[in-house]
């Protein structure tokens, strides 16, 4: 039985704070330039975590937050082999129950695609944030210290379960799946062609919308059961094109080959033949787009994708399709379950 002043000092006693850690993988929300001008000329993945998390003292006020380094490295660089170690070991912390929420700090170059590696392969309901930044925090109006302390924030909400994997980038919370970056050196860089889930303002998180694909608790893939992945690679479309690169990279060892095709995912004639000796030989087609931002590529629409026994990528644009692809062969997927997971993912 609590006395009064015992009971009142409970009541008055602050919230515990949410427990997140930050997991650095590099990028530019690690980098650091010359002098304050240099906001596109700098050299990314410099700054450790701990100067990250120590340089911004404001995190102290939304979470009691940790480091890991995980990766030092710009993100262009990243490897499967990076996807996976990464991924197994935001599932591990979530795992934990001292864990309330998880941050990654990446590179912006390939932050959509870690994104939607770990939305469709850790097995949480916990919020996993991922974050940059397009300026080093040696820049005038660097954005890296307010997206890390609006990512904390999302990550420390549990407003924020549920909802899959989320990228917080420029006051705005996108889903992984979506999400992509759309201009190189803008800070208004990342966009998603349906809209983003909401707004993080001045320490708290508004929502406007929840996804509707499968995720997380709700897929088919999981992190924890994954070895390699398969080698799946990405051919652009564009005038005048040959078959060049598909037979390339089926030689090398392609498992499926994505088509980044013109319009909505066509396939030149010059091509379509070498495309179907692939299939032939149980290489996969995806046709994905150059153009996919906003809309999506129709099945038997531009090609006869039953005949071929090709698979459309629908509104994924190619480095996310690449993942699912990869995923999904992982698992032995025959080209009709890779073409239902494209519509459920
Ligand atoms: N090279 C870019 C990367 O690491 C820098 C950045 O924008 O984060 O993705």
């Amino acid at each position: 039985m609590l006395c009064a002043a015992t009971f009142a000092a409970a009541q008055s006693a602050p919230a515990a704070k949410p427990q997140v850690v930050v997991l650095a993988t590099g990028g530019t929300i690690a980098g650091a330039g010359a002098t304050a001008a240099n906001s596109a000329s700098y050299q990314a993945a410099k700054v450790p975590v701990d100067k990250l998390i120590s340089g911004l003292p404001e995190l102290a006020n939304v979470a009691s937050v940790r480091g890991e380094q995980v990766f030092q490295i710009a993100s262009e660089s990243f490897t499967n082999e990076h996807l996976l170690t990464l991924g197994k070991r935001v599932a591990a912390l979530a795992a934990q129950a001292d864990v309330n929420g998880i941050v990654v700090t990446h590179g912006t170059d390939t932050l959509e695609e870690t994104a939607y590696f770990l939305h469709l392969t850790v097995r949480t309901d916990k919020p996993v944030v991922v974050v940059g930044s397009m300026r080093p925090g040696t820049a005038l109006s660097a954005d890296g210290a307010l997206n890390l302390l609006n990512a904390v924030t999302v990550a420390g909400e549990a407003s924020s379960r549920g909802k899959g994997v989320l990228v917080v980038m420029n006051d705005e919370i996108h889903t992984g799946r979506d999400v992509t970056k759309s201009i190189n050196i803008r800070t208004e860089a990342f966009k998603s062609p349906w809209g983003p889930l909401g707004m993080v303002v001045e320490g708290k998180a508004y929502w406007f919308r929840a996804p509707v694909k499968r995720h997380t608790l709700n897929s088919e893939f999981d992190i924890t059961k994954l070895g390699a992945l398969p080698r799946v690679d990405i051919a652009y479309g564009s005038g005048n094109a040959t078959d060049t690169a598909y037979k390339a990279f089926a030689a090398a060892g392609a498992k499926a080959i994505v088509h980044a095709g013109t319009g909505n995912g066509s396939v030149a004639n010059a091509v379509v033949p070498a495309l179907r000796e692939l299939r032939a030989q149980g290489v996969q087609i995806v046709r994905s787009a150059r153009v996919v931002g906003g809309g999506f590529v129709i099945r038997n629409a531009e090609q006869p994708d039953d005949q071929y026994d090709w698979v459309v990528a629908h509104d994924l644009n190619p480095q996310k399709a690449r993942i699912l692809t990869m995923l999904s062969l992982a698992q032995g997927a025959d080209s009709k379950t890779l073409q239902r997971q494209f519509l459920e993912y």
